[in-house]
């Protein structure tokens, strides 16, 4: 499909099929083989002597953490292989030994790469050397780093106000890397600083925030290995978070239960062999859930709100099922809370669920009976037009057994990005904190802005409305990551000039402004010498414990520079050395930065040497039971609506899922081993009775649609793949399926867009 611009870009790519081939759904995740397909994957990117030296220095105390997912590393670490099998495929995808210069470019004009998928776009390797796309071209060209520096610069002065600008940050970046690029854009003038967590774990701060005082999860790694019961609600760890796994089995070897609500049954979740114990390799696995509620999508509330019901009875009968001390001293609203939950009914809610009695049941039983409880979840809660009030809903559990602030219970919002919630704790945020900005005056010398900035919907919209008009991205691939692939398209090629600093070809490189600049930078496991030293970052995981990150590699060439480095030489270009922030000098010595970010964020302090080791925990108030800044100085229940989508009989929700085989939207193969699909992405999940009842066949050939604001989008070419799962609910892969997801459908209060429930029908392709 191309687009608007004059540049014959498609969104896409192409659509032609591959050889499908469909097995059973896996029940085990991992074990030896997930060790065996890590190893090929590396050897094969990499080659055998730098995938070995890499992998054993990943996530160990002197080396790299892992670029996938944020799960921590054990604070007792006893693995010397503290990995998985998806960590090595990032990892391998960043120190591939493929590579482009500007000779590709040359011979390849953003047009023809645009028809190739993404998955073929990932695989020419690291970009090289800075390049550019000017206004009346369809090629890329080098251009010097210098050059690169005064065309922003340049740009920049051509804005009427600062809030023409916009500053994407995807969640790979280091601190020190996104605290330059939060405390720029600012210095500029502007909090438009959208992120990937806009699209991501955005609700669940908005939900935590609300109810705890506190964006972020309050349990640790070592609070799950003594949990009696952790839920595990909308999320795949045995593809997304493979260590989580671990911890899961060590709870459950110490007697706990885990309870998995999910619409599928997850690999994983179901048996995991631990590739890092013999009992893993050679044993039958541990089976991770006790209890399976194949929940439809998006009807986590009913579940929740059956269960506090349920609770709610037992506990009057026999007290002693909920903590009315707890309640007592902690929280408000619980009269409200038992006062609404009389309004629903039990069947209602149980059909609503699609979930059985019994399951039910035996879920209350072991809620009932424990109170060291844990609650997780990803993207199958944030996701959708109630991503907010799915989170409070559960948190109204925990706050009710009291399992907050005490050793083996909490929250854990399982976080996506390997350093997004340390992206977000040193600046990148499009609201305004007071307590911040008096921060910046006093230790940075600048007035930093006081208007909130666009999110990333928001960005968009102004973008497609001409309000903004030039666009930065710290990594990522915002036109696939973003919702409404088309729209965003021509959002983005509204822009006058585009800069992408990226490790890796991606879509938005070739779908741009009407300039477009591409700087290369280092990837986490790339070694970062200044004046013969090598140097490192920190990183945040996703509980809150900040640590120090060493890359060891050789970089993917001469000509790259680190993200600190490319940041300040722009700041330093455009605002000058007569500036307040001595943006070359912080570049040139990041411990310079850190002495800063301890000065201006509130929980970091003296993080040199703390985060040497296994790091530092941030202060958490939830862990200290501390919710003074919320009303009353008390935690908050809260009252919540159960969603509802009139589905027609035609109609269906569709989740927007990730295979095995990709990072967000970097594709890594074609195959999603768990699920059983080999070779193939544009695949449609469905339930052989609706298959039936619809008149499809499966593996045939249909394409997706949603009507929203009168508006049909399209997603084309899709093979019917018959499935388990509930009736009137479809998945598909996340980015092919963006198109039909609209720009201006998403959850109240977080504006995360719904890609977990769009509704969508189902038609053959022409
Ligand atoms: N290997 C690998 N690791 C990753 C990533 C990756 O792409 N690849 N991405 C990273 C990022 S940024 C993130 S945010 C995380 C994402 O991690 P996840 O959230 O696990 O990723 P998704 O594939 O989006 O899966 C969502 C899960 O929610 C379920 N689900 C969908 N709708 C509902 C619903 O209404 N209710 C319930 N209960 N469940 C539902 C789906 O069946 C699926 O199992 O992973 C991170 N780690
Ligand atoms: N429909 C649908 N849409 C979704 C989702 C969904 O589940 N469904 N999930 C959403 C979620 S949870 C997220 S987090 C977003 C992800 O959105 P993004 O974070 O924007 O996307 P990624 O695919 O992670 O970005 C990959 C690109 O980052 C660059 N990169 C990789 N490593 C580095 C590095 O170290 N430094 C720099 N500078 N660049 C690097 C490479 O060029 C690579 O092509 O997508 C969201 N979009
Ligand atoms: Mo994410």
């Amino acid at each position: 499909m191309a687009s608007s611009f004059r540049r014959k870009v498609s969104i896409s790519g192409s659509k032609d099929f591959l050889d499908l081939r469909l097995e059973s759904p896996m029940k085990k995740a991992a074990g030896m083989l997930g060790v065996k397909e890590a190893l090929k994957h590396g050897f094969k990117e990499m080659g055998v002597i730098k995938s070995m030296g890499a992998l054993l220095q990943m996530n160990q105390d002197k080396g790299f953490e892992c670029p996938s997912c944020a799960w921590p590393i054990p604070d007792k670490q006893s693995n010397f292989a503290e990995y998985c099998e998806n960590g090595v495929k990032a990892l391998a995808d960043e120190a591939t030994s493929s590579q482009i210069n500007a000779s590709f470019f040359k011979e390849n004009s953003v047009e023809k790469l645009s028809e190739l998928t993404d998955y073929q776009l990932n695989k020419f390797g690291r970009i090289t050397e800075p390049m550019v796309l000017r206004a009346n071209s369809v090629h890329y060209e080098p251009i010097t780093w210098q050059e690169s520096y005064t065309l922003i610069s340049e740009e920049l002065k051509k804005l009427s106000s600062p809030d023409q600008a916009v500053f994407y940050t995807s969640g790979r970046s280091s601190n020190e890397a996104a605290f330059l690029y939060g405390m720029f854009a600012r210095a500029l003038g502007t909090n438009n600083m959208p992120d990937c967590s806009n699209m991501c774990h955005e609700s669940s701060g908005v939900a935590l925030s609300e109810t705890l005082g506190m964006g972020k999860g309050s349990a640790t790694l070592e609070d799950f290995y003594e949990a009696e019961v952790i839920i595990v609600a909308g999320q795949n760890p045995g593809t997304n978070h493979p260590r989580m796994l671990s911890a899961l089995e060590k709870c459950k070897e110490n007697g706990g239960k885990v309870i998995s609500i999910n619409p599928l049954e997850e690999a994983g979740l179901v048996n995991f062999k631990n590739p890092q114990n013999l009992k893993g390799v050679f044993g039958p696995g541990q089976d991770i859930a006790d209890i399976h509620l194949p929940v439809k999508i998006n009807q986590d509330i009913a579940i929740a709100k059956l269960l506090i019901k349920k609770l709610a009875i037992l506990d009057k009968l026999n007290k002693g099922v909920f903590d009315h001390d707890f309640i007592k001293k902690y929280t408000d609203g619980y009269e409200a809370l038992m006062a609404d939950i009389e309004n629903y009914d039990e069947e209602e809610l149980l059909s609503k669920s699609g979930v059985s009695k019994e399951k039910i049941e035996e879920t209350v039983k072991l809620l009932a009976t424990n109170s060291k409880i844990i609650i997780c979840w990803a993207m199958g809660l944030t996701q959708h037009k109630n991503g907010v009030e799915n989170i409070k809903e559960f948190v109204n559990i925990l706050l009710l057994k009291g399992a907050i602030g005490k050793p083996n219970t909490g929250t854990c919002p399982v976080r996506g990005h390997s350093n997004v919630q340390g992206d977000r704790s040193v600046g990148i945020m499009h609201f305004v904190n007071k307590d911040l900005n008096t921060r910046i005056k006093q230790h940075l010398g600048f007035n930093a802005p006081t208007k909130e900035g666009y999110d990333t919907v928001e960005a968009i919209h102004a973008m497609h409305e001409g309000k903004a008009k030039f666009f930065m991205c710290l990594g990522g691939n915002f036109l696939m990551a973003a919702s409404d692939t088309q729209y965003t398209a021509e959002a983005i090629e509204q822009c006058n000039l585009t800069v992408q600093i990226s490790t890796k070809l991606n879509r938005t490189h070739l779908v741009t402004g009407k300039t477009a600049l591409l700087l290369p930078t280092f990837g986490r496991s790339e070694k970062d010498i200044k004046n013969g030293k090598q140097r490192y970052v920190t990183i945040e995981n996703s509980m809150g414990r900040v640590r120090q990150s060493m890359g060891i590699l050789k970089p993917a060439s001469g000509a790259i520079k680190s993200e600190p480095e490319i940041i300040a030489e722009i700041a330093a270009t455009h605002l000058t050395d007569n500036h307040s922030v001595p943006w070359r000098a912080m570049a040139n010595d990041y411990e310079l930065i850190r002495t800063k970010i301890d000065q201006v964020i509130k929980g970091y302090n003296n993080t040199k040497d703390r985060s040497k080791g296994k790091g530092y925990y941030l202060p958490h108030n939830a862990r200290e039971l501390d919710f003074s800044m919320l009303p009353n100085g008390r935690a908050q229940m809260s009252i919540n609506k159960l969603p509802s989508h009139n589905l027609e009989k035609d109609e269906f929700l569709l989740m927007t899922i990730r295979s095995h085989d990709q990072f967000n939207t970097t594709i890594y193969g074609l195959d999603d081993r768990y699920r059983g699909v080999y070779n193939e992405r544009r695949v449609l999940f469905m339930n052989p009775e609706d298959i039936k009842q619809q008149g499809f066949s499966p593996l045939q050939i249909v394409d997706i649609t949603s009507f929203y604001d009168n508006k049909k989008r399209t997603a084309t070419n899709f093979k019917i793949v018959a499935y388990k799962i509930p009736r009137g609910n479809i998945a598909a892969y996340y980015p092919e399926t963006n198109i039909v997801v609209p720009y201006n459908q998403y959850a109240d209060k977080s504006n995360t867009p719904i890609s977990k429930s769009v509704k969508v029908k189902i038609s053959t392709s022409k």
